[in-house]
Parts: structure tokens; sequence; C-alpha cells
């Protein structure tokens, strides 16, 4: 039996993906930037030789569809590795899944780089990424550690590493609860209903240049402004498909964010499919505005989240 554990980090993307080329293997159709967030942690064993597949997540042991995702990820790296042997994966994760913290994309990214090494696959950070990204595409961008980009048709790549500008992400985590609806599904309805989806299909590339400018000239104010105007537009073009991931909370905290900034406080906001807010802040800032966040009613905690590294085996 041979067994790997990875650990990975979730990312926040600042500026968006959302919405997949269409024919595709779970290709985006538009260019995203994110932040590897250090703190959060997906720690994943494959165990290679048991008797059948089996998927334990957090301590239970999860059956059916659910488990699809991840054996189709073992199954492609199975037959790059010439092998037909069952794997047991056991994860967890040390902040609330399924609730639009982004647990695929540390997942998935922790769960190919540990099932390609207990494989025995050699390959290089760029394939074992395009691996994660089939499952969850968001999980291509978690095997690299700072600022790391992924755009349509091409491997994932770092722009700049970790300590590169002065940044950090407060997460208002404002339920514990799963999301009813999945990206996957958000996304497809998105693409399907939204009047609006075009014109995010033409907008979220710009914006998306502008961004990774910003984020290279080190602006953090400029980075912030851009990440909020991006999220919003991601959120309109899925408002408009009936796609709902805010929540009165997230609402309050968005007003609550634009009240700071009118005082001059340096805080943008972003919000992924889930209901949490995330403030964009410099670490001076970081430690006040977390205890203001935290008096907004139905802010649960606020977690600190620097730039981190990317996925490692240990
Ligand atoms: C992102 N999100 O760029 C965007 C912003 C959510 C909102 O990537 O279908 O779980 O598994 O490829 O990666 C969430 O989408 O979707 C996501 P799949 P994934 O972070």
């Amino acid at each position: 039996m041979n067994a790997v554990t990875a650990v990975a980090h979730p990312n926040i993307a600042l500026s968006k993906y959302w919405g997949k080329a269409p024919g595709l293997q779970n290709v985006p159709a538009v260019p995203s930037l994110s932040v590897t967030l250090l703190g959060l942690q997906t720690r994943t064993t494959v165990e290679v030789g048991v008797a059948r597949d089996r998927l334990v997540l957090n301590g239970t042991e999860v059956e059916g569809a659910a488990t699809a995702r991840v054996i189709a990820l073992l199954d492609a790296v199975r037959v790059r590795a010439g092998s037909t042997l069952p794997a047991s994966v056991t994860t967890q994760n040390d902040f609330p899944t399924a609730s639009g913290l982004a647990s695929s994309a540390s997942g998935f990214a922790a769960l190919a780089l540990a099932a390609s090494r207990a494989y025995g696959l050699d390959c290089d950070a760029g394939e074992v990424s395009n691996l994660a990204r089939v499952a969850s595409a968001s999980a291509a961008r978690s095997l690299f550690g700072g600022f790391v980009e992924l755009v349509p048709g091409e491997a994932a790549r770092v722009v700049a590493p970790p300590d590169h500008m002065d940044l950090e992400l407060l997460v208002c985590v404002t339920t514990e609860a799963e999301k009813e609806l999945s990206s996957r599904d958000g996304m497809n309805l998105t693409r399907e209903a939204s009047p609006y989806y075009g014109t995010w299909l033409t907008e979220a590339p710009r914006i998306h240049a502008e961004l990774r400018a910003a984020v290279l000239a080190k602006d953090l104010p400029r980075v912030g402004e851009l990440a909020e105007k991006i999220a919003l537009a991601m959120h309109a073009s899925a408002f408009a498909a009936g796609v709902i991931y805010f929540s009165g909370v997230t609402t309050l905290l968005y007003q609550h964010v634009r009240r700071l900034r009118a005082r001059g406080v340096g805080a943008w906001a972003t919000a992924d499919a889930g209901p949490h807010l995330k403030v964009i802040t410099s670490a001076k800032d970081a430690a006040t505005l977390a205890a203001d966040l935290l008096q907004v009613p139905g802010v649960l905690r606020v977690l600190r989240a620097k730039p981190g590294k990317g996925a490692s085996i240990i």
C-alpha cells in the first residue's frame, strides 16, 4: 500500500472565473486571478491498493453521486499511471465545506497532488494543476502560491509571489451551512438564462487585464476597486438568471464596507458562490477592520488570511 498526504489552501479570486467554455473539459470562459490563502487548509491522504475506491470527507464516509468528481480525478490519474488499483481518499478541511469558501479549490488541489504522487506519476505542478482543473477549475489555481492566474486554454501560473504586495483578506463567515446551489449549477443557469451573460463574457477579460496590471504595480486601492467591480458584475449577471448567493448579511456588509471607504478606510469587498463577504485591505488596517466587521449583525467570525504558498506533500 502506498499512502501520500498533501495539503492545499483555498484561494480567493480577485478577478472571477464564472462560466465555462462550451464543449471543453471544464475550461473557464474567462480569465481569473486569485490569491492563495495562508491559514485555511485542506489535508488529503490518498492510499492506493485498498479493496475499493472510497471517500471520507471531514470524518464521514461519502457515497454515491457526491464521490463522482473524486473518482473521475482518480481515474484520470490511473489512466496516466497505467494502474487499475482502487484508492481511499481521506480529506479534512479546517473551515466550512461547500459554502463559498473555496473548499473545492483546496480539496481538488490537494487530491490531484496526493493522487498523482500516490500512483507514482512524476508530473510537474502545471500538469497536476491541469488534472485539478478538470475536477474544479478554481482548484487549478490552488496548486500555486501567491497571486495566480488561470487563462482559458492555458495552465494556471504564478503572477507574483506571496510577499509581492501588502494585502490581507478578511473572510466574514456568515453561515456554517452548505450552499443550496453549487457553483457549477449556478454558472450553467447564468449561461442559459441571464440576459447579461454575454456582457459578462466581454467585460470580465477587460477588467481582469486591468486588475492584473494593478497587482503587478502593487497598487492596492486599484486592485481593491477592480476586484469589487468584477465581483459585482459577476453577481449581477447571475442575479439576472435568478442565481442569488447573497444573504441579507452579505448586502449589509457590502454597504458597511462602502461606508468605511467613504470615511477613508482602505477596504474593498468581494463575494463568491456563497453568502460570505471577503474584504481586501492592507496588513496595517487588518486587525482594526476585522474587529469592526465582527460587529455587523450576522457575522459569525472573521478569518484573517495573508497570501500564502501553494499545495505541497507532507
Ligand atoms: C472563482 N468561483 O474564480 C469563482 C468566483 C466562484 C465565484 O471558481 O464547476 O468550484 O468546479 O469548475 O471552481 C467556483 O467554481 O467550479 C469558483 P467548477 P468551481 O473563484
